[in-house]
């Protein structure tokens, strides 16, 4: 008796099971009658181990199936925003190092599933080599560990000025600097521009590192990127957009020449029409604190979060400042810190530290 038990616990194994022999025939008559004292009895005992047969299988698709892929969705994922290190890769590499030496530590931590450098990485784009050296050795950290992108800023030109001569940046971080890259996904047709993409949860999103003036060129290069990825949630990082003292985006273009746009015409030729664009972070303006976030909605009345960090008026180029954005899908919550590795502090005034709400399964 023990010996037939133990053989159907191991062969069903599962939890809503009656005590059943596996195979009726093997059995003879007097085991059977005292597991079954009537033939109804067995038929009904038949039955249950059916139904807790099909139970099992209800319970994995309806309730536990649901639950472990909303697991893996509801993991949190972190932005890294790198505002202008152009001070600490003229005079002060201490503090770029910092920056990126901490994300390495805390890539996992945080799960951290991209790094944006909103621009001005050196001072002096065509005239110092040993700028963009401290850069790239700060930035080359981050590869194999986590995408990453970096805009164009004004100081990262040739001339400050000069609008579409780049050589040196994209020496130093233009496509083919990121060839080997599964994330990376190609430049403008000017090469100043570029697009790459990472998974935040289960999400995959689009991240655009765009040029300085955005020309109308670039805006259609972005359309016929966005175009091969409907409805990819998108984020833009670009140098020049919100300016602090105003408190809104510059009306004018910061060179005022050529093709170039201004934040405000980028907003109203691209991004208030392309509702997958979710989100624009920059720096550059830094004159009344070099901070400012806000919300704004676009022609689908959805709401787009427009983030300026920007720090190298403080102290040491900017203490090694840096903001980050973490996404919980659980909350649905995208919690913006700001943090300086290399003093071991938070900033955590209201426009350092702010939690912006979004509905992750309608927006995401
Ligand atoms: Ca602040
Ligand atoms: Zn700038």
């Amino acid at each position: 008796m023990n010996a037939v038990k133990g053989k159907i616990h191991k062969k069903i194994g599962l939890w809503i099971t009656p005590n059943l022999p596996e195979n009726e025939t093997k059995l003879d008559q007097k085991t059977k009658d005292s597991l079954f004292p009537a033939e109804k009895d067995y038929e009904e005992a038949l039955m249950i181990k059916k139904k807790g047969v099909f139970l099992q299988i209800f319970c994995f698709f309806v309730l536990i199936l649901p639950v472990t892929c909303s697991q893996i969705k509801q993991q949190p994922f972190t932005i890294v925003m790198l505002p202008d290190t152009q001070n600490y890769s003229e005079k002060l590499p201490k503090y770029f190092h910092d920056q990126t030496k901490w994300i390495a530590e805390q890539e996992k931590t945080l799960n951290i599933a991209f790094v944006t450098h909103v621009g001005d990485i050196v001072q002096r784009g065509d005239q110092v080599l040993e700028e963009w050296e401290v850069a790239k050795e700060a930035m080359s950290r981050l590869d194999g560990l986590v995408p990453w992108g970096v805009a164009i800023g004004n100081h990262d030109y040739d001339l400050d000025g000069t609008h579409r001569n780049g050589e040196m940046f994209k020496r130093y971080f233009g496509a083919k600097r990121f060839q080997d890259k599964t994330w990376y996904g190609r430049t403008s047709p000017d090469g100043l521009s570029s697009f790459q993409t990472f998974t935040g949860g289960d999400q995959e999103f689009l991240i655009f590192h765009l040029e300085s003036d955005i020309p109308d060129d670039t805006i259609a290069w972005v359309k016929s990127v966005l175009e091969d990825h409907p409805g990819k949630p998108t984020i833009l990082s670009t140098h020049i957009y919100l300016d602090d003292r105003t408190q809104s985006r510059d009306i004018k273009p910061y060179w005022q020449k050529e093709s170039g746009n201004s934040a405000e015409q980028v907003w109203q030729k691209l991004i208030r029409k392309t509702p997958q664009i979710f989100m624009v972070l920059c720096g550059h303006w830094s004159l009344a604190g070099g901070e400012w976030f806000q919300v704004s909605r676009n022609d689908a009345g959805q709401e787009v979060f427009e983030i300026l960090a920007d720090y190298q008026q403080r102290e040491n180029g900017g203490n090694g400042w840096l903001r980050y954005l973490q996404f919980n899908p659980d909350t649905n919550e995208i919690r913006a810190k700001t943090y300086s590795p290399s003093l071991g502090q938070f900033e955590t005034d209201e426009n350092s530290d702010f939690v912006i709400s979004v509905n992750f399964d309608e927006r995401f």
